[in-house]
This record gives C-alpha cells, sequence and structure tokens, in this order.
C-alpha cells in the first residue's frame, strides 16, 4: 500500500512555552511548556497520521536534538527515515502571549549541511517515492543545502509521477517553482515576489492576486495554487478555475502550525482521490482544528469533521 512521505530538511525541536504576558525587558515566567519534534514537514505528518493515514517523514536530523526528534515520533507512532547529518538539530522557540494569544516565533537557522548529504537525502527521497502517494516537502533550508536544493528534490522523483507539495519561501520557493511541483502554497506577499518580474501593482490589489495564480498556473506550469490569506482563508487556482475556501471561526489557542496542517490536509485528500472540493474543505478544517491546540501540527478528526459541515468553497471566476 502507498504512503504520504514528508520531507523536513530543517527539523527541529519545537518548543512552546505559554506566557501569561510577554513583557520586553523582564524576566518573563512561563506558567507551561511543551517540547515536541517538528518543523513543518513533520507538522504535516502528524496531522496525516492523526487523520489515519499511512505517513513517513525524512529530511536531516542531527545530533542529540536529532535523536529526540526520532524518539519523540517513534513514541507518536509516526514512521520515520531521516539522514543523519553533522552538527545539531536547531530548536525554534514559539512564545505564545496568554493575554493576547499572540506568538512570537523564534528560529533558529539550523544545520550546516555539505553536497554529501544532500546527495544522501535525494537518494532516500527516490527510495521512498517508489511507494508515495504524495510527497509534501516543506520549510526553510539548512545553510550549505544551496537554494536550489528543492528543485533537484522534485526533478528527482519525476519519473515516478507522484504529486509533489512544495510549502517553503523566498529563494527556495523561487527556485523550486522551476521544478514545476504540484502544488505551492505562499501567501500574498510571496506570490506578489514570485511575478513581480511580469506583474506590477500592490500585494492588496485581488485584480493581481488574480493574474499572479494564473501566470504560475500557465508560465510555471503549476496545476494547484493556493494562496493563503489568513483569517480570510484561501485563493486556489486549479484545473483552469479559481475557488474561494472560507476559513472557519474559531478562538485559537495557538496558530502554530496551521498553514503545515492545511497542506497535510490536501496531501490526505490526494492520497485518498478526493475532488478539488472536498480536499480544500479537508485542508481548511485541518488548519482550524490545529489552531485549537496548545501543540503544533494536532488536530481532532471528530473537529476537523465538524468544520467540514461549515467550511464553504467557491468557484468564483474562471483562470
Ligand atoms: O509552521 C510552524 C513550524 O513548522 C514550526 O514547527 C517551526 O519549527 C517552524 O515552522 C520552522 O519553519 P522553517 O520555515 O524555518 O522551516
Amino acid at each position: 500500500a502507498r504512503h504520504l512521505t514528508t520531507i523536513t530538511l530543517n527539523a527541529a525541536i519545537d518548543k512552546t512555552y505559554f506566557v501569561p504576558e510577554l513583557v520586553p525587558g523582564k524576566a518573563n515566567r512561563a506558567s507551561r511548556t511543551i517540547a515536541q519534534a517538528g518543523g513543518k514537514g513533520i507538522n504535516a505528518a502528524r496531522v496525516a497520521h492523526s487523520l489515519g493515514e499511512p505517513v513517513v517523514a525524512t529530511g536531516f536530523v542531527a545530533g542529540l536534538n536529532g535523536q529526540m526528534i526520532r524518539s519523540g515520533l517513534t513514541q507518536e507512532g509516526i514512521s520515520h527515515q531521516f539522514v543523519e547529518a553533522a552538527g545539531e538539530s536547531r530548536t525554534c522557540l514559539n512564545l505564545l502571549n496568554e493575554a493576547t494569544g499572540e506568538s512570537l516565533e523564534i528560529l533558529e537557522s539550523g544545520l550546516q549541511i555539505g553536497e554529501a548529504d544532500c546527495a544522501r537525502l535525494i537518494e532516500q527521497v527516490k527510495l521512498l517515492a517508489e511507494s508515495s502517494s504524495v510527497i509534501v516537502m516543506s520549510g526553510s533550508i539548512p545553510s550549505g543545502g544551496g537554494s536550489d536544493i528543492y528543485q533537484r528534490l522534485i526533478d528527482a522523483v519525476k519519473e515516478f509521477q507522484v504529486p509533489v507539495i512544495l510549502d517553503t519561501s523566498g529563494d527556495s520557493l523561487l527556485s523550486g517553482i522551476q521544478a514545476s511541483p504540484f502544488m505551492i502554497k505562499p501567501n500574498k506577499e510571496e506570490s506578489a515576489r514570485l511575478t513581480s518580474d511580469v506583474i506590477q501593482g500592490g500585494a492588496d490589489d485581488e485584480e493581481r492576486l488574480h493574474q499572479t495564480i494564473r501566470h504560475l498556473a500557465q508560465a510555471k506550469q503549476i496545476p494547484c495554487i493556493a494562496v493563503s490569506l489568513g483569517e480570510k482563508g484561501a485563493l486556489v487556482g486549479y484545473q483552469g478555475k479559481l475557488y474561494s475556501v472560507s476559513a472557519a471561526k474559531v478562538q485559537a489557542v495557538n496558530p502554530v502550525g496551521s498553514g503545515d496542517s492545511f497542506v497535510a490536509g490536501f496531501a490526505v485528500s490526494l492520497h485518498r482521490g478526493y475532488d478539488i472540493v472536498q480536499a480544500l474543505k479537508l485542508a481548511s478544517a485541518c488548519g482550524a482544528s490545529n489552531s485549537l491546540h496548545s501543540a503544533a501540527g494536532v488536530v481532532m478528526p471528530d473537529e476537523v469533521a465538524s468544520f467540514i459541515e461549515e467550511i464553504e468553497v467557491r468557484e468564483i471566476a474562471s483562470l
């Protein structure tokens, strides 16, 4: 049977500190803390696992933190096949201000990797691609990885005809889209940046956003473009149509990981053979469910089911 694969190049120990109020220049005491295996792909793997689907997490880990990431995933029952690198996997901090509900993230830049590491990972990913239904590639790149690593990974799995979802930003997204992944999930600013050479206008301009999605679909040959709009949901281009996806109304406890959960919901939908409307509902519902939980990448199937009833997907235009 096929499984989902997630790639986290820069896996992390995610530490969340719940702070009653966050005051700069003061000693702020945490009321509680959570430490767990994290990084965007790992969060997506956790969500797919919670929805009952088989998933294998890969990427780079290193050192004692790397051991903790592996043993944490094993304890959670999530299969993993990471490539060991030198040094130490990073810690990412999320300081959650309980008074405002706002989070302040501090993300380490992470591992230092070299060409030999990249070559080993590409081989590992090719092995997993043979039995994968979908591959999710998420997050920042460790230094030394080269901004073209996603492009190389996507090219390496082309022969297996497995859809790739690429969730990253900056130069690695710019380079990754050259290999035409199946899906990307930029936010408004990132999507504007991707097309700034051909499309003028402000990032807030609605017509510009439509043009951006059209350009990415046609000139860059990306079948599915989901532009995340935060509380406003998402705008999605797929097979010549533009869809608007609503976000469920929630009182968020911790929004960190909601983007990863959206991606996971979409990946699970591809694995299950859902149509685009079902897929976008599941994706948005996973994002909403995640925000109700203290830890990142956590969704509850019963919450997801009830959010699916509430979320609307409308076809608003042709591309
Ligand atoms: O989206 C949340 C999150 O996955 C955190 O778990 C944290 O580890 C971070 O993102 C890493 O992001 P980055 O883009 O640096 O890979």
